[in-house]
C-alpha cells in the first residue's frame, strides 16, 4: 500500500438534502442496501458522506471547510430533478482542494441534466461534471476508476483498506 489508512486523503460529497449522495456513495462502493439519512459526518474507506443541511445551512460552512482539510477533492452533488442548487456563486473557490460535480438521477423522468450542470456551474464555474445514476449504475464504474486515480489507489490497494 502507497498511503497509510491514517494518511490517506479521502474524496469529500457535499450536495443538498436529498440529493443522492449517501446513495451515490453506496453505488461507488458496489453496494446495494438503500441510503439511510445521513445524520453527522461519515468517513468511509476513500470517501466522507455529509448531511444535506451542511451545504443547506451556511451555519455548518465551518465545519464543511474543516473537513476538507482531510479530503484532495471536493465533490459537489446535484440533483437532475432539482431547480435550484443551495450553495452560493463561486463556493467550490473557498476550498483549499479542487472540486468535480456529480449529476445523480439521470434515470429519472423529470431529470434535466442541461439545467443541472447550469446550476452547477454556479457553485464551482470549473471542473468536470458527471451524469450519473445510482438507481441504474449509469457511469458509477467509470467515476469509481477516476476517483481512485485521483486518490493514488488501485483496486488491489482499496481492498486492503
Ligand atoms: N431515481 C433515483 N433516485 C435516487 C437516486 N439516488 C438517490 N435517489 C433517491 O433520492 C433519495 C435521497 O437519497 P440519499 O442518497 O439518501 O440522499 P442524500 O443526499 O444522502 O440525503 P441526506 O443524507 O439527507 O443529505 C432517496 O429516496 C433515494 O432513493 C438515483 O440515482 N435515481
Ligand atoms: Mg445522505
Amino acid at each position: 500500500m502507497k498511503q497509510g489508512k491514517k494518511t490517506l486523503k479521502r474524496i469529500m460529497i457535499i450536495g443538498s438534502v436529498g440529493a443522492g449522495k449517501s446513495s451515490l456513495m453506496q453505488a461507488l462502493f458496489r453496494e446495494d442496501q438503500p441510503a439511510r439519512k445521513t445524520q453527522s459526518l461519515e468517513y468511509r474507506d476513500w470517501l466522507i458522506d455529509t448531511p444535506g443541511e451542511y451545504t443547506e445551512n451556511p451555519m455548518y460552512y465551518r465545519s464543511l471547510m474543516a473537513t476538507s482539510f482531510e479530503a484532495c477533492m471536493l465533490m459537489i452533488v446535484q440533483d437532475a430533478t432539482a431547480k435550484h442548487i443551495a450553495l452560493p456563486h463561486g463556493f467550490a473557490g473557498g476550498f483549499p482542494i479542487p472540486a468535480m460535480g456529480v449529476i445523480t438521477k439521470a434515470d429519472h423522468p423529470d431529470a434535466n441534466p442541461e439545467r443541472a450542470e447550469s446550476l452547477l456551474r454556479v457553485a464551482m464555474p470549473e471542473g468536470e461534471v458527471w451524469l450519473t445514476s445510482s438507481l441504474t449504475k449509469h457511469n458509477i464504474e467509470p467515476l469509481r476508476q477516476k476517483l481512485l486515480q485521483c486518490l493514488g489507489l488501485s483496486e488491489a490497494d482499496v481492498g486492503e483498506l
